[in-house]
């Protein structure tokens, strides 16, 4: 390296110095001068945090911080940390859209982000795109992110009750596994994540291979020797039940916490006895809070299905179960008759949470979804997952 080369660097790297904005966190590993001068990208490229819990590929995606609109991706120069929060606005906006249709046939959704719950809780963002920033230095986990506007908010103090009740832990959470995925983690399994009205964080599985992954899973049976109790009590199905890498049931409050922080689709796979497998989709999902009974909210379902729509039925109904009879039948009990727990309503063409029974069975009590092979069939395999509407695979591209 001759004397102009080294001068042209050290140059080089009082620009960087300078003109990058204050946003940018220079903590990125392994990176050299080198690397910025040629404009080569490098596949084993990674940034990671101080404390070493997450590292993540270039151009990988991490909410970090204690505001849930910032999230932080891994550039050439390191963390580039944004705000994401007009990105949500265009969202409630364009949903607002679609909401004017008035087809009585046709689900509508009035609000993306939870509106169901009590407006008196704060931990509930807002759909006003003013509540969602809030300029602010935070310091976390070795990291310090500054906000380039001095702005003051005055609903500051909603994003305050927010930080407040989460700072130090809620660092570096993920909030779905969409987020798992776009942080560069593309193997199935278990992850904890921390759903932003979730009290505290939980173990999901997620999906990182069904249409692009990012899906996580809500519910699950398979053919498995030993098998989870699904034919339980409304305490049961409230906290979850069974297990991750089997059959389960994630819990309705979490699902609440999950579905309510963002527009999910609802995606469905079955398999049969004779290797024959379905799906359906569902256009958004969410379920509300437990004093509205966990009520099942859904959007369209989509043409490119291909096991028909059992689920329409079910719209609108609240969660039922053997000790809690929130159905639509006056003479029966739907959970007793149906041995599950579902938003049955006078009941209903699915049963996925019903008795694990191999195939055909005169009962009608399996694991059935009617429009596919009849409500007398328990089928092998389904899994209930979630995305948020709109994930793109291409983010990473
Ligand atoms: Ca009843």
């Amino acid at each position: 390296m001759n004397l102009f080369s080294i001068i042209f660097l050290f140059y080089v790297n009082i620009f960087l110095v300078v003109a990058l904005p204050s946003s940018i966190v220079l903590n990125t590993n392994g990176i050299s001068n080198g690397l910025i001068a040629n404009g080569k990208t490098n596949d084993e490229f990674t940034c990671k945090t101080d404390d070493g819990r997450f590292e993540i590929p270039l151009n990988g995606k991490l909410r970090l911080g204690t505001n849930p609109c910032r999230v932080c991706t891994c550039t050439a120069t390191g963390f580039l940390c944004e705000d994401q929060c007009e990105t949500a606005s265009a969202l409630t906006t364009t949903t607002t859209e679609t909401t004017t249709t008035t087809a009585s046939s046709t689900p509508t959704r009035n609000n993306v982000f939870g509106t169901t719950s009590s407006s008196s809780d704060p931990f509930v963002l807002s759909s006003s795109p003013s509540t969602l920033i809030s300029p602010s230095t935070i310091i976390n986990g070795g990291l310090t992110t500054t906000s380039s506007s001095s702005m003051i908010n005055p609903e500051d103090d909603i994003i305050d009750s927010l930080c407040a009740r989460s700072a130090g832990a809620r660092d570096f959470a993920f909030v779905d596994c969409s987020e798992v995925y776009l942080a560069g983690k593309r193997t199935s399994g278990i992850y904890e994540i921390w759903p932003r009205t979730s009290p505290k964080s939980f173990r999901v599985f997620c999906d990182m291979d069904t249409d692009g992954g990012g899906w996580t899973v809500i519910q699950r049976r398979g053919d498995y020797n030993q098998q989870s109790n699904f034919f339980v009590t409304w305490s049961s199905y409230r906290r979850g039940f069974g297990d991750l890498t089997r059959d389960f049931w994630l819990g309705n409050e979490k699902i609440y916490a999950l579905s309510n922080q963002n527009e999910y689709r609802l995606h469905i796979d079955m398999e049969d006895f004779n290797d024959q497998s379905r799906f359906v989709d569902y256009e958004w999902f969410f379920i509300t809070d437990e004093p509205t009974k966990y009520t099942l909210n859904l959007g369209r379902y989509m043409s490119a299905s291909t096991g028909g729509d059992s689920l329409s039925y079910n719209r609108g109904m609240r969660f039922t179960t053997r000790d809690q009879d929130n159905d639509q039948s006056t003479s029966s009990q739907c959970a007793e008759n149906y041995k599950s727990g579902w938003w049955h309503t006078g009941c209903t063409l699915a049963n996925l949470n019903g008795l694990y029974l191999r195939g055909n069975d005169s009962t009608a009590t399996g694991v059935f979804w009617n429009n596919w092979l009849g409500a007398k069939y328990s089928l092998k395999t389904c899994a209930m997952k979630i995305r948020p509407v709109g994930f793109n695979t291409e983010m990473l591209s």
